[in-house]
C-alpha cells in the first residue's frame, strides 16, 4: 500500500497552503533509516549534514535547524535586537501579522510597520522611518524583509530594491533579516542560486516545510557567531530537539531534490490565476502571482470568504480566506494540474450559482 494514500486522495483537492503536503515514500523511507544522536549535544549526524547543506547552499558560514519558520524569524529577531528596539517591517508581512505579537513578546521589540503599495519596501521609505538618535526615540533595531510575498500572491522582491535596501541599512549600522520561508520559490521563478537572491541579508530564514515538501523543519543561516548565539535562542524557546535526524533526514531530501520541481506548482498557479480571472466576480491579475501563491478579490460574487470557503468545501475542494474579500489558493507538490483543473471547476459553479440567485 502507498503509505501516501487515505480516503480523501481521489477527492480532495487542498489548497489552504503549501504546508498540507505529505512527506513523500522516499522521504519517509530516509526517516526511518536516518542515523540520529542527540542534537542538544550537537551530535546528530543527520541534523549536521542538513545543516551544512544549508549553509554551503546559502554561501554562509552556518545554519541551524529549528521545528519552524515562526521560531525561525523570532530566533533572528532576538539575536539581532535588543528590548526597547524597533523593528521595520512591510504591513502584511508573516513576521508582524502571523507570529503571535513574538517580536513584542519574547524580545521587548516594537514592530514600525510600513504599508506599501505593492508589497514591497523602498530604502525612501524606510530610511524615514528609522529613528533620530534622539536619546528618547526607541532605536531602530532590525530591518526585515519577505520574499517570497506571502500575502502579496508569492511576489518577489526585485533585486536591486532588496540589495539597495540591504546596502543603506549596512550603512546605517542596522542589520537585515529576510523572512525566506518561500525563498525557493523565488529562486526557482527567476532560475538564479538561493545564495545570489540572499547574499546581502545578515541573516535568512527559510523553510523545508512549505514548497519543499519535508514535515517538518526550517533553517536559520548566518555568520557563525550569529548562529551560535541562535542555538542559545533555540534552546530557551524550548527548541532544542533530540534525535531530530529523524526529521533532518526528509530535510535533506526537501532541499538536494524539491527545489527542482517548483516551476510545476509555478506553472499550475499560473493556470489557475488565468482561469480564476476568466470568473465573473473574481478579481486577480494573473501577471502578479509569478509563483505558487494566488490572493484574489472575490467581492464581485457577491459572496465572503467564510461562504466562499464553505461552497467549495462542499465540492471537495479546501481554501482559505485572507479576510473577508480575498481569498488565498496556494499550489504544491500534492495538487497536480487534474487537482487545479477540479478547483477551477468548482470556483466556476459557485460564482455561476451565486450569480442566479
Ligand atoms: N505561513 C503559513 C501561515 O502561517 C500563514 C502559510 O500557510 O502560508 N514566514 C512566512 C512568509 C510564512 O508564510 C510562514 C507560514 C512562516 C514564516 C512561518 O512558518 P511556520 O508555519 O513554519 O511557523
Amino acid at each position: 500500500m502507498d503509505v501516501n494514500s487515505d480516503c480523501f486522495d481521489d477527492i480532495l483537492v487542498d489548497l489552504r497552503s503549501d504546508t498540507v503536503t505529505r512527506p513523500t515514500l522516499e522521504m519517509r523511507q530516509a526517516m526511518a533509516t536516518a542515523e540520529v544522536g542527540d542534537d542538544v549535544y550537537g551530535e546528530d549526524p543527520t541534523v549536521n549534514h542538513l545543516q551544512q547543506r544549508a549553509a554551503e547552499i546559502f554561501g554562509r558560514e552556518a545554519a541551524i535547524l529549528l521545528p519552524t519558520g515562526t521560531m525561525g524569524n523570532q530566533v533572528a529577531v532576538k539575536v539581532h535586537t535588543s528590548p526597547g528596539q524597533e523593528i521595520i517591517c512591510e504591513e502584511r508581512a508573516h513576521i508582524f501579522n502571523y507570529e503571535m505579537a513574538m517580536m513584542s513578546r519574547f524580545s521587548g521589540c516594537l514592530p514600525r510597520p510600513i504599508a506599501t503599495a505593492d508589497g514591497f519596501l523602498r530604502w525612501e521609505q524606510v530610511r524615514r522611518k528609522i529613528s533620530g538618535k534622539t536619546y528618547y526615540l526607541a532605536q531602530t533595531g532590525l530591518i526585515s524583509l519577505e520574499n517570497t510575498g506571502n500575502m502579496w500572491g508569492g511576489i518577489i522582491y526585485p533585486q536591486a530594491i532588496a540589495d539597495e535596501i540591504c546596502d543603506h541599512a549596512h550603512a546605517a549600522g542596522l542589520p537585515v533579516h529576510l523572512d525566506g520561508a518561500r525563498i525557493f520559490n523565488a529562486a526557482a521563478a527567476l532560475s538564479k542560486p538561493v545564495a545570489a537572491l540572499t547574499a546581502k541579508f545578515d541573516s535568512v530564514m527559510f523553510c523545508l516545510s512549505k514548497g519543499l515538501g519535508a514535515p517538518v523543519g526550517s533553517l536559520l543561516v548566518g555568520s557563525a557567531k550569529f548562529i551560535e548565539e541562535a542555538r542559545k535562542v533555540r534552546k530557551a524557546l524550548g527548541g532544542g530537539m533530540r534525535q531530530a535526524g529523524i526529521l533532518a533526514a526528509a530535510g535533506l531530501i526537501a532541499l538536494e531534490k524539491h527545489p527542482a520541481r517548483l516551476h510545476e506548482d509555478h506553472a499550475n498557479a499560473r493556470w489557475l490565476a488565468e482561469g480564476l480571472a476568466q470568473v465573473s466576480g473574481v478579481q486577480i491579475d494573473p501577471a502578479k502571482a509569478p509563483t505558487n501563491i494566488l490572493i484574489f478579490d472575490i467581492r464581485g460574487t457577491g459572496m465572503n470568504s467564510p461562504e466562499f470557503c464553505r461552497k467549495l468545501s462542499e465540492r471537495q475542494v479546501l481554501a482559505s480566506g485572507v479576510n473577508d474579500e480575498t481569498m488565498r489558493f496556494v499550489t504544491h507538490m500534492d495538487v497536480d494540474r487534474a487537482a487545479c483543473e477540479r478547483a477551477l471547476r468548482a470556483v466556476e459553479a459557485i460564482c455561476a450559482h451565486a450569480a442566479h440567485n
